[in-house]
């Protein structure tokens, strides 16, 4: 049975569309549209307390039974672990995929998101502060990501883990963050890479935004 995916078109709603895709499990979007406040809507907080996109309803959960899942990251762990796809088997590399997931839960999502909050934003003084603020950590990140790529194809070295679909939804929108990958050569060439394949542009194309 379909995997219901509550979504809307961002980064974190993108990491789980892509994972899907790349993982092969079917699924039905059932999009929140978060720009009209449907995330507040009791029906949805029942899956997602946080009010948050994404989250996901298995109906063939552990022991057959269905189950919610909520925060990205988990929904991610969540879907590794069922599949077994993505999810290093050993277990030092296994490390390595965790790592960089809570890199990116932590790190390489709310910070970017600062910068399109203030980038956004009329008032001069308001954004400059913001900006001066978030871009220069935002920067560093990229540069952190950099320096790991430098001598790993993808973020838990080979092959492609859960780890790659969360950092990726976030780099999707470099040019948002006002980022160009030209100066982060080895992040350019993972990103490439990894937007080359046929699942994850799958999982940028299913739409997570009603037609208007
Ligand atoms: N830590 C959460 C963050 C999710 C998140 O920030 N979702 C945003 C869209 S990308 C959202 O639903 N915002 C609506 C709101 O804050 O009201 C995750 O990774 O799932």
């Amino acid at each position: 049975m379909a995997i219901a995916l509550y979504a809307f078109d961002t980064p974190n709603g993108r990491k789980i569309s892509v994972a899907l895709e790349e993982m092969g499990l079917p699924y039905e979007v059932h999009v929140v549209d978060i720009t009209k406040g449907e995330q507040h809507d009791p029906a949805f907080l029942a899956i997602s307390p946080n009010n948050k996109i994404p989250a996901i309803v298995d109906p063939d959960g552990p022991a057959g039974r269905p189950i919610s899942v909520f925060e990205s990251g988990a929904i991610l762990i969540y879907l590794a672990e069922k599949t077994g796809l993505f999810w290093p088997g050993d277990p030092a590399t296994r490390v390595a995929a965790l790592e960089w997931l809570m890199f990116q839960m932590g790190g390489f999502g709310p910070i970017p998101g600062q910068v399109h909050h203030f980038v956004a934003l009329k008032d001069e003084n308001e954004r400059r502060y913001g900006l001066e603020r978030f871009m220069e950590e935002t920067r560093r990140l990229y540069g952190v990501m950099d320096r790991r790529l430098a001598g790993n194809a993808f973020f838990a070295g080979e092959p492609v883990s859960i780890a790659d679909f969360a950092i990726l939804g976030w780099a999707w929108r470099h040019q948002r963050h006002q980022v160009d990958l030209a100066d982060y050569p080895n992040v350019k060439r993972w990103y490439e890479s990894m937007m080359a394949r046929e699942g994850v542009r799958r999982g940028f194309a299913v739409p997570l935004r009603r037609s208007a």
